[in-house]
């Protein structure tokens, strides 16, 4: 109970590196003699129960697991740094929101939500986006995803939500996937996921990193100013360095190459000093439009777009330091929607009501006690004064004879007329708003949560042809995985009322010779809403190949001239380079110098590189025109729409890969160094789109 700001990290007490005159000991800290063998009774054995620091060192290891988390079991945890840039103090009295410059300390987990711990990271499926904020009241935690709707309404439906998606309980399988009859059985029973259905089969769900997704607070919060009044809000975290997401068939390939992808790229990103940020937005909006809206702001199925409300950027979060331990930080990290400050609160939304239940809830069984406040992670950074006591591992005791409140104990003693503290605070204390609440008790969803395919036809209408097509490709795979014909069928009697092309689509991608009836809706959906440009990636791309990767694939002979004029050119727009070779060892070049590679060819697809280039002599690109991996390279770089650079001397490579007759506008030689340059700028626009089949119906 510290009353000092602490700034550290959050990690646990770390041991530091062993010294080599550092002696081994036991937890209890006594020496170790030997760490290798077990005391026996004699050199055969058996071995002797009587070994306590063998027991001791078996017994600490068979209890090294906790629960993984119920969902969002996969994640990976950075620290930060939120730096305000604009106060707000008309909105709310919040110190986070009211000192510009100041800095207040992160943590940021981003997750998956129905793998495992072990599953890969390019499961299609929402990406968690949860941050806990260190600030001097206390701690806030915005727990969100990387789409700003979700699946229900109320969170009562969570578990049999969580259910469907998991793996089925019969046989544990499949894992990490939505692709199978009960997600898509329930999906289709619950027309209040549809406009979630619409994200999810976007390229939302297949993020090309942590780095270049969108995060959103999903629920309608109110925030509150000093003199007691309250606007509501919904939060938005936009990626400085834009957005992008990978293809479907990318994404299967890279789940396999690299099941750490994501994690991976978050962590050499920041080892490299090249720090994620991202603004945070807030739209803000009073009871009136709330009145006026179309849809119910209490309704979590539902967005207000931007161009209605404007987002205002407040601040900017940049992740910059990794963890030094990942159980400590990342594992045990707890996030709770509950852990709101003075100067904001809940709105009446029964998903975030629920929510506020299930978290406190579940810390309890996975870090094992009520004192998961005490682990650093979680612990507040600002003073903490309570009576609580006692409970597993409690770390952090109060002193003294005072153990309730009000007491005559605690504080100075010069005056004992007065109770002692540390006292509520009316002044400084966290304060509900009075939001009028009246009416019957009842079970029943509010009529104005009723129009369930509005928003999904908004958001469908609102992406470009490319994503579109992306959007059919991907209900087509996930319902080809589906045995049931009546639930193949029930989804595309949902998507009539979404729009009749994709519903066309779909049902011809998954061979259905009759479209199905519309299925009765609960309200009749307004089909004019307007298009809404801020849904679409593509149309919120970025305007340079910054934070990229740039893969060159070289071979005996390359020419070393465009080789590092690719990597300058690269260097200078602030994008990783990896050189890929036949050997690890890497690749004589044409100036007779070896270049050392990063990956062997089989090791280096051209999946896990935004953009590639090839640079080898004629006799070696004859030779791996042969070779299964490099065609592999060429073919994926191709069909994925990359941008390919290459020297005159790889056309056989390019004719083994069977593109040589297809080259286009994505394709640039490399004639002379100079041209490297230009490939790069080419490359700011990430993806070649002009090749990619687009299916519209
Ligand atoms: Fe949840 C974890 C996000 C609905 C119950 N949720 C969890 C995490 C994220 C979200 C990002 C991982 C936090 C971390 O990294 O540790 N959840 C959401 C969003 C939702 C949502 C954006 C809808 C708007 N969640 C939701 C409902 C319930 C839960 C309706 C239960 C009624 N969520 C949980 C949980 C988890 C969790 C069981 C598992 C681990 C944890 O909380 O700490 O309590």
């Amino acid at each position: 109970m510290s009353d000092e700001l602490n700034l550290t990290k959050g990690g646990a007490p770390h041991q530091e590196p062993k010294g080599k005159d550092d002696i081994l000991t036991t937890a209890q800290g006594a020496p170790v003699a030997d760490n290798q063998n077990w005391l026996s009774a004699g050199p055969r054995g058996p071995q002797l129960l009587e070994d306590h620091v063998a027991r001791e060192k078996i017994f600490h290891f068979d209890h090294e697991r906790i629960p993984e988390r119920v969902v969002h079991a996969r994640g990976y945890g950075i620290h930060g740094t939120f730096e305000l840039k604009k106060a707000i103090p008309e909105y709310s009295h919040a110190a986070i929101f009211n000192n510009v410059g100041e800095k207040t300390p992160t943590f940021t987990r981003f997750s998956t939500v129905a793998g495992n711990k072990g599953s890969p990271d390019l499961a299609r499926d929402v990406r968690g986006f949860a941050t806990k904020f260190y600030t001097k009241e206390g701690n806030w935690d915005l727990v969100g995803n990387n789409i700003p709707v979700f699946f229900i309404q109320d969170a009562i439906k969570f578990p049999d939500l969580i259910h469907a998606a998991k793996p089925a309980p019969d046989r544990g399988f499949p894992q990490a996937q939505t692709a199978h009859d009960n997600f898509w059985d329930f999906i289709s029973l619950s027309p209040e996921s549809m406009h979630m259905v619409m994200w999810i089969m976007s390229d939302r769900t297949i993020p090309r990193s942590f780095r270049f997704m969108e995060g959103f607070g999903v629920h309608t919060f109110r925030l509150i100013n000093a003199k007691g009044e309250a606007k509501f809000v919904k939060f938005h975290w936009k990626p400085k360095q834009g957005l992008q997401s990978v293809i479907w068939n990318e994404a299967l390939k890279i789940n396999g190459m690299d099941p750490d992808f994501h994690r991976r790229d978050m962590w050499d990103s920041i080892e490299a000093g090249d720090f994620p940020q991202w603004d945070l937005g807030i739209q803000v909006f009073d009871e009136e439009f709330a009145e006026s809206f179309e849809f119910d702001v209490l309704d979590a199925t539902k967005i207000i777009p931007e161009e209605q409300v404007p987002v205002e950027i407040i601040g900017t979060l940049t992740l910059d330091a990794n963890v030094d331990n990942f159980f400590a930080e990342t594992e045990q990290v707890a996030f709770c929607t509950q852990n709101i400050v003075p100067g904001m609160d809940f709105s009446e939304d029964p998903l975030l009501q629920g929510r506020n239940f299930s978290y406190l809830d579940t810390q309890l069984k996975r870090l094992g006690g009520p004192n998961f406040t005490h682990i650093p992670i979680n612990a507040p950074k600002c003073p903490v004064h309570n009576f609580q006591q006692d409970g597993h591992m409690a770390m952090t005791n109060p002193k003294g004879r005072a153990n309730y409140e009000p007491n005559s104990w605690s504080g100075d003693m010069d005056d004992n007329r007065e109770p002692r503290g540390p006292r509520a605070s009316a002044e400084h204390g966290f304060t509900s708003y009075e939001a009028p609440v009246t009416g019957p008790k009842v079970r029943v969803r509010s009529e104005t949560f009723a129009d369930h395919y509005s928003q999904a036809r908004q958001f469908y209408i609102s992406q470009t042809a490319i994503e579109q097509t992306h959007m059919g490709n991907a209900l087509v795979f996930e319902l080809s995985k589906v045995e049931r014909m009546d639930i193949r069928k029930r989804m595309v009697s949902h998507l009539r009322h979404i729009d009749d092309g994709l519903a066309k689509v779909v049902a011809d991608g998954i061979g259905l010779t009759e479209m199905p009836e519309k299925i009765t809706a609960a309200r009749k959906p307004i089909d004019d809403l307007p298009e809404s440009p801020a849904l679409s990636i593509l149309k919120n791309g970025p305007d340079s190949f910054k934070g990229r990767k740039l893969g060159i694939y070289i071979a005996e002979g390359g020419d070393a001239a465009v080789v590092k004029a690719l990597k300058d050119a690269a260097k200078g727009a602030g994008a990783m380079v990896e050189i890929i070779a036949p050997h690890v060892a890497g690749a004589k070049l044409s100036d007779g110098e070896m270049m050392e590679a990063d990956q062997k060819i089989d090791g280096g697809p051209s999946v896990v590189y935004d953009a590639v280039a090839l640079v080898m002599g004629e006799k070696a690109a004859e030779n791996f025109g042969k070779d299964k991996p490099s065609i592999d390279f060429v073919n994926d770089a191709f069909a994925h729409a990359k941008f390919i650079a290459y020297v005159p001397e790889t056309m056989a490579l390019l004719e083994g890969a069977g593109v040589a007759k297809r080259m286009d506008d994505g394709f640039v030689e490399l004639a002379k160094p100079d041209a490297a340059k230009d490939f790069i700028s080419r490359c700011a626009k990430l993806r070649f789109w002009d090749r990619e089949e687009v299916k519209k119906d």
